[in-house]
């Protein structure tokens, strides 16, 4: 009988719960309408007006199914964009300092609804308030005017058409997914920025843009090129201390407002790459950050002035920022905040956190992540990246660094499902919930994900979670373990290219330069003290605190994962295991490759079970792509240091299954493929 009986319920919940009008498109937003309106009043009257507040109650009336709810401006407990929930006498009091937060509590509401199994609207509690961690979370979009998306692998630009304007209709449903996880601000196009994006056209289509965001709480940002005053104003000079410079900053900056009162600012990446910036006329980070800053004051704008530079100078690549920025640290305008990547290289799989993020005290700095996953697999790869951001919160967490703002680089298209599968918008997703509550786990933000756009049966929950949490380490471990980074193929960053070495690049574009493999041993050397060959290393880790100097520069207390990072080592090191160097850094790799592989059987024995519709064979196929290109790795990479190593696979570890020489010449276009492709992706033969 009671066997039964919990059949039932669950038949019952799965029939009401599973969603099968979501093609991915939903985002985690599909929640079904109300038969009726429900009952939401606003207090106030101009509050009433507001258009933010409007969007909160309309998502209320069309999706909130339980007590009627009142919404309110006035509470001392929270801070801007907080928001508080009180249940008492069978009605909602939801109230917050800005109308923001009334919107984004609105949408955890809904959240919390839709959560329950059938979508019952029940609170637990009946009082709990939140602020968020950050005041701005950011979207960094790489789009390009003529409509491309640099590092984007879903499709191409929302917002920039080659030829006409950016669909309204699109932008408020973006928008609205970004509200519902609390992002508030987006740079609307690519850090390489072009001038054009200054014209007046562009800052019409900005104004546009801008407007149909603005009732989801979000401002909009540009980036700007350095050398605009010269390439659009016509100006013989961009340098920021000339008076004629300056003046036209000011007035572009005036135009702007003129259009789009709540403008948030400017994003710059400046003397990096090739891209112009104030070093070109012999000034600093800081003359060009704060001439920008001082346009910008007057209204409230921000410059977010970035910090990934490096030069092929023959430093250590890892160490450039901070050697660059250090000195000016205290010297930036107070609406300036430096920008700096998570990682001091470039948003590899695994690196350290940048030394810059201990030391920088006397200017604001803000994190740059990358949601889009340029060197993790695009949107191909499942890869969860909560871990890794978590990683990261928890590395900086003893040292009290303060930051009030986060970026993440968007991983957003104009393809179907917005992030090109259905993994990588629980990236997007993730962004947005940790930027709001950095203390939140990652195992919390998959289960909230699942729950929302897929099914919320609670076993599912946890073992989607489960598989979700290992995607990042299985990545790591098939493409770059123990440390070992940027060995990929030059251009596109998706496979393998150890060996990559063109005629006439930068020494710093190659693998080579990272992974320093030879007879003698692997990985790079940035510790203060000699490797065992007597050459010095870089001393990169004399730029962290005195804990982590001490944690990463002495071998033995070196966490393992980052060991080849800081540590040139001879093949026969004895890892802590007791195994060589070589044995550990092979079953790296192979445990990569049986945990692709284990992700094929999940989804085929296991997920199936619950999610029925296209999404699930779309993103088995992407399963099955991801087991074959861990094998490609792990080939290519083991065979490649064998070379090196002299030595065998170790016993147990399976031989190759592919050939070296098909291998080497394997090429793959990948500018031509993404997720929706994965059919006619070519594979190796
Ligand atoms: C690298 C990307 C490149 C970006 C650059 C940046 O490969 O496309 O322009 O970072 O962040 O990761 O500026």
């Amino acid at each position: 009988m009671k066997k039964s009986l919990v059949l039932l319920t669950a038949m019952l919940s799965f029939a009401v719960c599973a969603d099968a009008a979501n093609d991915g498109h939903e985002l985690w937003l599909s929640m079904e309408r109300n038969a009726a309106a429900a009952s939401v009043t606003v207090e106030g009257k101009p509050l009433s007006k507001n258009n933010i507040v409007q969007t909160a109650a309309e998502e209320l009336r069309a999706y909130w199914k339980g007590d009627d709810v009142v919404m309110a401006l006035g509470n001392a407990y929270v801070g801007d964009d907080g928001f508080c929930v009180v249940r008492e006498n069978g009605r909602i009091r939801l109230t917050a300092r800005n109308a923001s937060g009334l919107l984004y509590g609105a949408y955890d509401m809904l959240r919390k609804q839709q959560q329950n199994p059938c979508g019952k609207a029940l609170l637990r509690d009946t009082m709990y308030r939140q602020t968020p961690a950050n005041e701005l979370r950011i979207l960094n979009h790489w789009d390009n005017p003529n409509g491309t998306v640099e590092r984007g692998y879903a499709g191409r630009s929302i917002f920039w058409k080659e030829n006409g304007m950016a669909d309204l209709t699109v932008i408020k449903d973006y928008g609205r997914a970004n509200a519902s996880v609390g992002i508030n601000a987006a740079v609307l196009n690519n850090v390489n920025a072009k001038p054009l994006m200054l014209s007046r056209g562009k800052l019409q289509e900005t104004k546009r843009i801008a407007d149909a965001l603005r009732p989801y709480g979000i401002k909009v940002f540009l980036s700007v090129n350095f050398a605009s005053p010269k390439v659009l104003g016509g100006l013989p000079t961009a340098d920021p201390l000339d008076a004629k410079v300056r003046q036209w900053w000011q007035r572009k900056v005036k135009e702007i407002y003129r259009m789009i009162p709540d403008f948030g600012g400017f994003l710059v990446k400046a003397n990096s790459e090739g891209e112009p910036g104030p070093m070109d006329y012999g000034r600093s980070h800081a003359d060009g950050a704060n001439m920008l800053a001082d346009a910008l004051k007057p209204y409230d704008g921000i410059v977010m002035w970035r910090a990934f530079v490096y030069s092929p100078s023959g430093d250590d690549r890892a160490s450039q920022a901070y050697d660059e920025f250090m000195p000016y640290d205290g010297q930036f305008r107070d609406n300036v905040i430096i920008q700096i990547k998570n990682g001091p290289i470039d948003f590899q799989p695994r690196e350290p956190a940048s030394p810059l993020f201990f030391s920088m005290k006397k200017t604001s700095i803000m994190p740059e992540l990358q949601i889009t996953q340029e060197y993790l697999g695009e949107s191909i790869h499942a890869c969860f990246l909560a871990t890794m951001w978590r990683e990261f919160f928890d590395t900086l967490a003893p040292y009290s660094v303060k930051y009030d703002a986060i970026a993440g680089v968007a991983n957003i298209g104009d393809s179907h499902k917005w992030c090109g599968s259905d993994m990588a918008q629980a990236n997007w997703y993730a962004f947005g919930r940790m930027a709001w509550d950095e203390d939140l786990t990652a195992e919390t933000v998959a289960k909230e994900w699942t729950a929302l756009t897929f099914h919320t049966d609670s076993e599912f929950v946890e073992r989607m979670s489960r598989m979700m949490c290992s995607t990042r380490e299985s990545v790591v471990k098939y493409m770059m373990p123990l440390g070992l980074h940027h060995i990929f193929a030059g251009g596109h960053h998706y496979g393998p290219e150890p060996w990559c070495d063109p005629q006439g690049w930068r020494e710093d574009w190659k693998p080579k330069y990272y992974h320093k493999a030879s007879a003698q041993g692997i990985g790079f050397n940035r510790t203060d003290k000699p490797d065992m060959n007597g050459r010095m290393g870089s001393g990169n880790t004399r730029q962290y605190p005195d804990a982590l100097y001490e944690l990463y520069n002495n071998v033995e207390t070196c966490p393992e994962p980052l060991l080849l990072w800081f540590h040139h080592l001879p093949w026969n090191h004895r890892m802590h295991s007791g195994e060589t160097l070589w044995e550990a850094l092979c079953r790296k790799y192979d445990e990569g490759v049986r945990e692709a592989e284990a992700y094929v059987v999940f989804w085929n024995e296991y997920a199936s079970r619950f999610i029925k519709d296209k999404r699930w064979a779309d993103q088995q196929r992407l399963f099955i792509r991801q087991a074959k290109d861990a094998w490609w790795w792990r080939d290519a990479c083991l065979m490649y240091f064998a070379q090196f190593s002299k030595q065998e696979l170790p016993f147990g570890c399976p031989s190759p299954r592919y050939d070296y020489s098909v291998i080497r010449e394997y090429v793959l276009d990948m500018d031509n493929y993404s997720a929706a492709d994965i059919d006619r992706l070519p594979e190796m033969k």
